[in-house]
C-alpha cells in the first residue's frame, strides 16, 4: 500500500478533504469529506466561522479512520489575504474578518497618505485591492493589536491547531503585501506603517517543508489517523497553479472558481508602472515561481446571482437558462466595485446598467448570459494585457478548478481569447496540495514530473474558438 495523501482544500464557498495515492504511474483522487463554506453576518459585520471548519476537517479525518486509513500526510491550502489573531496562549482572539467586509473601503485612500500606491506596488508588486492583508491591518482594531502574540494566515492557523506549530507559509504570505520583492522577506518599513511588529508573525517557511505530526491528543472526541502535517503551498491559488498541467513556457492559466484568476508563471517577479496600472500581481509561487496575475470577480457573480434565484438552480441549469437568451447583451465591467459584496447581484448589475443606459438583464437567464459572456470578454482583454506584459506569445489556456466545468463559460472564454483552451481537471487545487506533499516525501522528483502524472490521471477537454457566423 502506498503513502495515503490528504489535502485539505478550503475555499470561499466550500471545503474538501481529498485523499490521493500514487498507484501505478497514476494519482488516484477521492473525495473523503465536502462542506459548504461562506461568511456570517454579525453586527453588520462579515466574518468565517473558522471553528466550524475545524470542526469539519476533524470530522473528514474521523471519517478516513472510519474508512481503514491509519496513518497519512496532510497538506491544508485556503483563500489568502485573511488572518487570526492570537494571545500568547495561543487563543484565538476573535473570529476572523471576511476580506468582503467594509471595513477596508476607505483604507485604501488613508494608506496613500502614508505611502503611495507607486511605492507600495513597487517594494511588492502585489495588486491594490482594498482587502489585501496589509489594508485589513491597517484598519484593524488597535487595542486587539496589542493584545495580540501571533498573527497567523488562515491555513497557517489551521495547521497550528493541530499541531501547535505556528509558521507562515510563503506562496501565502505574498497575499499580505506586506513582503518586500526583492528581499522575499516581510517589509519593516510596511510592517511599522500598519502597526504591526515582526515579532507578531512568526517565520517564514517555504512551501514544502514539514510541519509537525497532528496532536491526536487534542481532540479526544474524535478517533484520528496518525499524520503528519506538511506545509504545501497554503495559498489555494499557488496550489491550482502548481496543479495546472501546462508544459513548456507559452500557456496562461485562469484558476476559475469564486474568483478568476488569470495569469502566467514567471520565473521571476515583473513589476512595472504598466503592471500597477493594469492592477496585476506578482504572488510568491512553488520552487521560487511567480504568479503573475490578476484577479478577475470570477463565479461569485454567478454564484451570487443562483444564491438570490427564487429557484434553487443549479449552476448546470443556469448555464442552461443563459444558452436559451437571445438578447443584447450589455457590456459590463465585471471587476467594477459594486459587484464586491452587493446584498443581491441581480439587482446591482440591473443598476449598474440603468445607469449607463445599457440593457437591463430581466430574468435569471439574462442574468447569467451577461455574466458569461462578460467575464469571457473580460478574460480576452486580460490575455492580451498579459501578453503586453510578460512579452509572451500564449498557446493555450488552461483552466482549472470548478469553473473548468462550466461548458459555456469555457467555449464563450476559446471565442474571446482566440486560444485552444483545456479545461480540467476541477480538483486542480487540491492535486497541487497533494503533488508538494508528494515532493516533500520524495514521491517524486520535480512539478514537470507531477504536473505529467496529472496528464496521466485526469480527464482534459479541449474548446476551440469558433468562427464567427
Ligand atoms: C482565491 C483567493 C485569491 C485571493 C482571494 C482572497 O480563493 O485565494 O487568490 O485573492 O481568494
Amino acid at each position: 500500500m502506498g503513502t495515503t495523501y490528504i489535502a485539505i482544500d478550503i475555499g470561499a464557498s466550500s471545503g474538501r478533504l481529498m485523499k490521493s495515492q500514487l498507484l501505478d504511474g497514476r494519482l488516484s483522487l477521492e473525495e473523503i469529506h465536502r462542506f459548504k463554506n461562506g461568511y456570517d453576518e454579525k453586527n453588520g459585520h462579515k466574518y468565517w466561522d473558522i471553528d466550524r471548519l475545524i470542526q469539519e476537517i476533524l470530522q473528514g479525518l474521523a471519517k478516513l479512520k472510519q474508512s481503514g486509513v491509519t496513518t497519512c500526510h496532510i497538506g491544508i491550502d485556503t483563500w489568502g489575504v485573511d488572518y487570526c489573531l492570537l494571545d500568547a496562549e495561543g487563543t484565538l482572539l476573535r473570529q476572523p474578518f471576511c476580506y468582503r467586509d467594509q471595513r477596508t473601503s476607505q483604507a485604501v485612500a488613508a494608506w496613500s497618505k502614508k505611502l503611495s500606491l507607486e511605492a507600495l506596488y513597487d517594494k511588492t508588486g502585489i495588486q491594490i485591492q482594498p482587502f489585501n492583508t496589509l489594508f485589513q491591518l491597517l484598519v484593524e482594531d488597535k487595542e486587539l493589536l496589542k493584545e495580540t502574540d501571533q498573527i497567523l494566515l488562515i491555513p497557517d492557523y489551521l495547521g497550528y491547531v493541530l499541531t501547535g506549530k505556528g509558521v507562515m507559509e510563503k506562496t501565502n504570505a505574498s497575499t499580505t503585501q506586506l513582503v518586500n520583492s526583492a528581499t522575499g522577506q516581510l517589509d519593516e518599513t510596511l510592517l511599522s506603517l500598519v502597526g504591526v511588529s515582526s515579532q507578531q508573525l512568526p517565520r517564514m517557511v517555504e512551501a514544502g517543508t514539514e510541519l509537525g505530526d497532528l496532536r491526536r491528543a487534542d481532540f479526544p472526541e474524535y478517533d484520528l489517523p496518525e499524520a503528519k502535517v506538511i506545509t504545501v503551498a497554503s495559498h489555494d491559488t499557488a496550489s491550482a497553479v502548481a496543479g495546472t498541467p501546462g508544459s513548456g513556457e507559452d500557456w496562461a492559466f485562469i484558476s476559475s472558481g469564486t474568483w478568476s484568476l488569470l495569469g502566467a508563471e514567471l520565473k521571476a517577479p515583473l513589476i512595472s508602472p504598466s503592471g500597477l496600472a493594469a492592477n496585476y500581481s506578482n504572488e510568491g509561487g512553488v520552487f521560487q515561481s511567480t504568479r503573475f496575475l490578476k484577479n478577475i470577480m470570477g463565479l461569485w457573480l454567478i454564484q451570487e446571482v443562483a444564491r438570490m434565484a427564487e429557484t434553487p438552480y443549479s449552476f448546470a441549469e443556469l448555464a442552461e437558462l443563459a444558452e436559451r437568451e437571445n438578447f443584447e447583451v450589455p457590456l459590463i465591467d465585471v471587476n467594477d466595485a459594486s459587484f464586491l459584496n452587493p446584498p443581491n447581484m441581480g439587482l446591482a448589475i440591473q443598476d449598474y446598467c440603468r445607469q449607463r443606459g445599457l440593457t437591463v438583464p430581466e430574468s435569471t437567464g439574462q442574468l447569467a448570459l451577461t455574466i458569461y459572456h462578460n467575464l469571457a470578454a473580460c478574460y480576452g482583454r486580460e490575455l492580451t494585457t498579459l501578453a503586453e506584459l510578460t512579452g509572451k506569445t500564449f498557446q493555450n489556456l488552461q483552466i482549472v478548478g470548478g469553473g473548468a466545468n462550466a461548458r459555456l463559460l469555457n467555449q464563450l472564454t476559446a471565442n474571446a481569447t482566440g486560444l485552444t483552451v483545456e479545461a480540467g481537471p476541477t480538483e486542480a487545487t487540491a492535486i497541487g496540495n497533494i503533488l508538494m506533499q508528494m515532493l516533500t516525501t520524495g514521491e517524486i522528483d520535480s512539478l514537470e514530473q507531477g504536473r505529467e502524472l496529472i496528464r496521466q490521471s485526469f480527464k482534459l477537454t479541449n474548446y476551440y474558438p469558433e468562427r464567427k457566423k
